[in-house]
């Protein structure tokens, strides 16, 4: 069955933080991003402001509360900083939202022509899980990033690290929820399932969880979607979920097309990693073979390689971004590979279960 609309790839993100002035700064000085757009005051938004950030395909929107009526205070009650809405870019926005919610979505917004001197778009969105939602944005021939935003007037200077567009955004999901959200998005989306990984592949001596990826037609979409599983210590998942209150984004994966480059850069820019013991790299060649990167670079950076039976992947983990233990971003280059770097799960929840040791969450 075809779609009778086009997804045609992750638009843009849009996060609700506490300080975005601050946040804007942040994945300035360390991402290499750049400030393209910002709403607030001064162009006449008297209830939020925004800054939208971009580096080479990646939008990140970072709107927060102008005053104490505001309801996006709810969000940073509920939820601390973290991602409202997961943006798709399609062919008819229409359609798209009179296809989703015939097929059950809860509406958040009709669709709506936005006009300025730059062109038109259209937008509309739909509700998933948790408080996240779709946005759908129909780009016509329009100039710039979205109408109502007035165009940077920053003098900061950026050094762009070399993320190039956004492979995959996980969903967390509460123990029992996950077979649930998944079968949500083969309904409203016709979205296939990619990967699948039970508890007994995904576990440690410890904790455990279980994960399924589901993907659009095209593979421009592709959202894995996580719940906890019964462990002897508490899942990662179910750590999130109660810091998050309930269901959310959990982390963001950027592509880049040379991984040590981006991550000597990141970590030069005080970048905070998942560490990766010297012991993981010891038999790392018997099981994933040749590999065009010096072994002791990628050593000395902490990249985690893994191997499948399309090529290869090259991946590393920041810690959470902000003080509750909740998103977390990922970096990530492929050479063939488009699994998830399962022969890395054991070495990465390891290192996950040690973080949630020093905070006494395990
Ligand atoms: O996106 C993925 O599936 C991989 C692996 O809590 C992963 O990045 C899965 C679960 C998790 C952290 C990483
Ligand atoms: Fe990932």
């Amino acid at each position: 069955m075809t779609t009778p609309f086009q997804l045609l790839g992750f638009d843009h993100v849009r996060f609700i933080v506490g300080n975005a002035k601050q946040a804007a700064h942040y994945y300035q000085s360390i991402f290499g991003f750049e400030q393209v757009a910002y709403e607030g005051l001064e162009t006449g938004s008297r209830d939020q402001v925004t800054y939208v950030m971009k580096q080479n395909d990646i939008y990140f929107l970072l709107t927060s509360p102008l005053h104490a009526q505001s309801e996006l205070n709810e969000h940073i009650r509920l939820h601390g900083d973290g991602v409202q809405d997961v943006a798709y870019t399609v062919d008819d926005a229409k359609k798209a939202w009179e296809v989703t919610t015939s097929r059950g979505a809860t509406s958040i917004r009709e669709p709506q022509v936005i006009e300025d001197e730059n062109g038109s778009i259209v937008m509309a969105s739909i509700k998933s899980y948790g408080d996240v939602i779709h946005t759908f944005v129909e780009r016509k021939n329009y100039k710039g990033f979205l109408p109502g935003y007035k165009k940077s007037n920053s003098t900061a200077k950026v050094n762009p690290t070399g993320l190039n567009f956004i492979d995959h955004i996980v969903g967390n999901q509460p123990d029992g929820d996950m077979e649930k959200i998944v079968s949500w998005y083969e309904k409203i989306f016709d979205f296939h399932r990619f990967w699948t990984a039970d508890d007994k592949d995904i576990s440690t001596e410890f904790t455990s969880l279980r994960s399924i990826v589901v993907a659009s037609e095209n593979h421009k979409v592709k959202m894995p979607i996580n719940e906890p599983a019964e462990g002897i210590k508490k899942s990662q998942i179910q750590e999130f979920v109660e810091f998050y209150s309930g269901a959310g984004v959990q982390h963001i994966a950027f592509a880049t097309d040379d991984i040590i480059t981006t991550v000597k850069k990141l970590r030069e820019n005080g970048l905070d990693c998942l560490p990766t013991p010297k012991t993981y790299y010891e038999n790392l060649e018997e099981r994933v073979g040749k590999i065009d990167e010096d072994m002791e670079v990628i050593s000395d950076l902490g990249i985690l390689i893994d191997r499948d039976e399309q090529g290869y992947l090259l991946q590393i983990f920041t810690r959470p971004i902000q003080d509750r233990p909740t998103l977390f971003f990922e970096i990530i280059q492929r050479k063939g590979a488009e699994s998830f770097g399962k022969g890395n799960f054991k070495a990465l929840f390891q290192s996950i279960e040690r973080e949630q040791a020093r905070r006494g969450t395990l």
